[in-house]
């Protein structure tokens, strides 16, 4: 059966690439699904791309991961920082998950060094700007392996 990972985007991550290039980059959210999808076809995999700029709407698509997908990869955006929910939604399916920020959030405010969401994933990419999203996807099918 083809593996399939779930990449979900939090919110404002629609607007990459219209502002502050100097902390998210230059990409669009839309080049990134780009990479991923090439990425996904090297590695023998599928993947479900999505953003959302609403907390429920999140914790539905992570929910609706349980049995469908393998894994989960997760760009919660500001939310990272403030929501128990999130971090509760990530622990209820029992799937491996990857925090995943293009910035380096410990270089950055006070307030972002706290994440909720590590407390429940497998591990952290951050600081590689649009690059983390393919690194994610190759430690988290590396750590899923062959299950
Ligand atoms: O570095 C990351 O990937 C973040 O998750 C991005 C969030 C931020 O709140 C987190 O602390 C770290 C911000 C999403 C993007 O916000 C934009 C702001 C202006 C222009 C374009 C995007």
């Amino acid at each position: 059966m083809t593996r399939s990972i779930l990449i979900l985007n939090g919110p404002n991550l629609n607007m990459l690439g219209t502002r502050q290039p100097e902390v998210y980059g230059p990409t669009s959210l839309a080049d990134i699904e780009a990479l991923c999808v090439a990425k996904a076809k090297e590695m023998g995999v599928t993947i479900d791309f999505r953003q959302s700029n609403h907390e429920g709407a999140l914790i539905d698509a992570i929910h609706a991961a349980r049995g469908v997908h393998a894994g989960i990869i997760l760009n919660a955006g500001a939310y990272t920082h403030t929501s128990v929910a999130l971090m509760d939604a990530i622990a209820s399916v029992a799937l491996p998950a990857v925090e995943l920020h293009l910035s380096n959030i410990h270089a950055r405010e006070e307030f972002r060094k706290t994440s909720y969401i590590s407390r429940v994933v497998v591990g952290q990419i951050c600081g590689f700007g649009a690059a983390g999203y393919p690194l994610a996807m190759e430690a988290l099918i590396s750590y899923i392996g062959d299950s």
